[in-house]
C-alpha cells in the first residue's frame, strides 16, 4: 500500500491496523485461528520456542495469531507498545497485579472502584500480605501525602464506576513515577477514543472489553496495554502461570468487529448521554446528575481538559432516594434493567444492590456510593426514544409523589 506519511486516524487504525488481506488469500476479514496448539517444524524448533530463542506460537494460553492481531490493534489505539488479551476484565486486572506485587508491598487505590475490583483488592490481595490503601485521588495532593517507597502500584478508574468521579491522569502519574510506583488505569468507561492514559504518563491500561470495545453485549473479555517489557512479564507470569485467563479466538474476532465501529458508536453514546443528562438535570424528580459533560459537574474543568467527549455513562439520584430509584427502574419500558454497560441497548441498574453489592453498606458510605444512586448506560437506540422512556418513568414518580 502506498500512502503519504500523514498519520492515520483512530477509526482507520481500528479497521485496518496490522492486517493485509493479500497475505491471507485475499480474505478481507482476518481468519479466526481456532486452535489450541501449534505444530513445530522440528523438535529442536519447538525447544527453541519454549526457551524463548525463536519466535512463533506454541500454545494458545500463551499466544494465538487472532489474539495477536487484536493485541497489536489495541496497543496502537491506546498508544502503547504491546497489549495482552484476557478472558475478562477481572482476568486482566488480576493478572497485572499478580505479576507486579509481592507480600509486603503496598498499593494505593482510588476510593471508588467497580465492585469486583474493590473485592479483589480488599479481600484477594490483602489475603496475600499486600497492603491496600484507599486514597481520594480527585485531589493529587492526597496521593502525594500517602505515597511511600513501599508503594508499588497506583490504581484508579476514570471516570469511576459507578459515581463518575474523575482523576487527573497526568498529575497522578507524575507523582507515582517520582516515587517509583507504576500507574495502572482502568480505561473501561472512557475507551481509548476519549482518554489515552499512556500518553498522559500512566504505565498500564486495563479494560473490561466486555463493554464499549466489544460493544454488543455478546462477550466477556479484558485487555491490558503497556510497554513491551511490562506486557511480556504479565504474559509469562500473570496470564500463563497465575490466572490462565486467556481470551478465546472467537472472542478476539468479535472484539475486532466491535472496534471497527468504536468511534462511530462512541460519538452516538456521547451525544445521547449528554441529552439524557440534560433532561435528568432539568427534571424536578432528580436531585443530582453526575455526568462529566454538564457544566454543573464538580470536575467539569478536568473533564474538558482530559476528555474530548464525555462518554455514555450517567449516575443520578432521585427525590425519594433508593425507593424512588427502584420504582424508576421498574417503570422503564425501553431501557433494560441489567448490569454491564457500553452495549447498543440502554441499560439501567442500581449499584448498591447490584454491581457494588460487594461493598458492605458501611464501605459504600465511606466510598461515596450512595444507596439511592441509579446508573444509566445510554445506548444506541433512536435518541428521542431513549429520552421519551426516561421522561415517562420520571412522570410516574411525580404522579406517585403527588
Ligand atoms: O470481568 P469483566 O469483563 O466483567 O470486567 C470487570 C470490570 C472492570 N472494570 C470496570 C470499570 C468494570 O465496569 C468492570 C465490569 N463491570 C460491570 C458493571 O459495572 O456493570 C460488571 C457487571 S457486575
Amino acid at each position: 500500500m502506498t500512502r503519504s506519511n500523514r498519520p492515520l486516524g483512530f477509526a482507520t487504525r481500528a479497521i485496518h491496523h496490522g492486517y493485509d488481506p493479500l497475505a491471507h488469500e485475499g480474505a478481507l476479514t482476518p481468519p479466526v485461528h481456532m486452535t489450541s496448539t501449534f505444530a513445530f517444524e522440528t523438535a529442536g524448533a519447538g525447544g527453541e520456542m519454549f526457551a524463548g530463542e525463536r519466535a512463533g506460537h506454541v500454545y494458545s494460553r500463551i499466544s494465538n495469531p487472532t489474539l495477536s492481531l487484536l493485541e497489536e490493534r489495541m496497543a496502537v489505539l491506546e498508544g502503547g507498545e504491546a497489549a495482552i488479551a484476557f478472558a475478562s476484565g477481572m482476568g486482566a486486572i488480576t493478572a497485572v497485579m499478580w505479576t507486579f506485587l509481592s507480600p509486603g508491598d503496598e498499593i494505593l487505590v482510588d476510593k471508588t472502584l467497580y465492585g469486583c475490583t474493590f473485592a479483589f483488592f480488599r479481600h484477594g490481595l490483602a489475603k496475600f500480605g499486600v497492603t491496600v490503601t484507599h486514597v481520594d485521588m480527585r485531589d493529587p495532593a492526597n496521593l502525594q501525602e500517602a505515597i511511600s517507597d513501599r508503594t508499588r502500584i497506583v490504581y484508579f478508574e476514570t471516570p469511576a464506576n459507578p459515581n463518575m468521579r474523575l482523576v487527573d491522569i497526568a498529575a497522578v502519574s507524575a507523582i507515582a513515577r517520582k516515587a517509583g510506583a507504576k500507574t495502572v488505569v482502568d480505561n473501561t468507561y472512557a475507551t481509548p477514543l476519549l482518554t489515552r492514559p499512556l500518553e498522559l504518563g500512566a504505565d498500564i491500561v486495563v479494560h473490561s472489553a466486555t463493554k464499549y470495545l466489544g460493544g454488543h453485549g455478546d462477550l466477556v473479555a479484558g485487555l491490558a496495554v503497556g510497554n513491551g517489557a511490562d506486557m511480556q512479564a504479565v504474559r509469562l507470569v500473570g496470564l500463563k502461570d497465575m490466572t490462565g485467563a486467556v481470551m478465546a479466538p472467537l472472542t478476539a474476532h468479535l472484539i475486532m468487529r466491535g472496534l471497527k465501529t468504536l468511534e462511530l458508536r462512541m460519538e452516538r453514546h456521547c451525544a445521547s448521554a449528554m441529552a439524557a443528562a440534560e433532561l435528568l438535570e432539568a427534571h424536578p424528580s432528580v436531585v443530582s446528575v453526575h455526568y462529566p459533560g454538564l457544566a454543573s459537574f464538580s470536575q467539569h474543568e478536568l473533564a474538558a481538559r482530559q476528555m474530548p467527549g464525555f462518554g455514555g455513562m450517567i449516575a443520578f439520584e432521585l427525590v425519594g432516594g433508593m425507593a424512588a430509584g427502584i420504582r424508576f427502574l421498574d417503570a422503564l419500558q425501553l431501557a433494560r434493567r441489567a448490569v454491564s454497560l457500553g452495549d447498543a441497548e440502554t441499560l439501567v441498574q442500581h449499584p448498591a444492590s447490584m454491581t457494588h453489592s460487594t461493598y458492605t453498606a458501611e464501605e459504600r458510605r465511606a466510598h461515596d456510593i450512595s444507596d439511592g444512586l441509579v446508573r444509566l448506560s445510554v445506548g444506541l437506540e433512536t435518541p428521542g426514544d431513549i429520552l421519551a422512556d426516561l421522561e415517562q418513568a420520571l412522570r410516574g414518580l411525580q404522579k406517585a409523589a403527588a
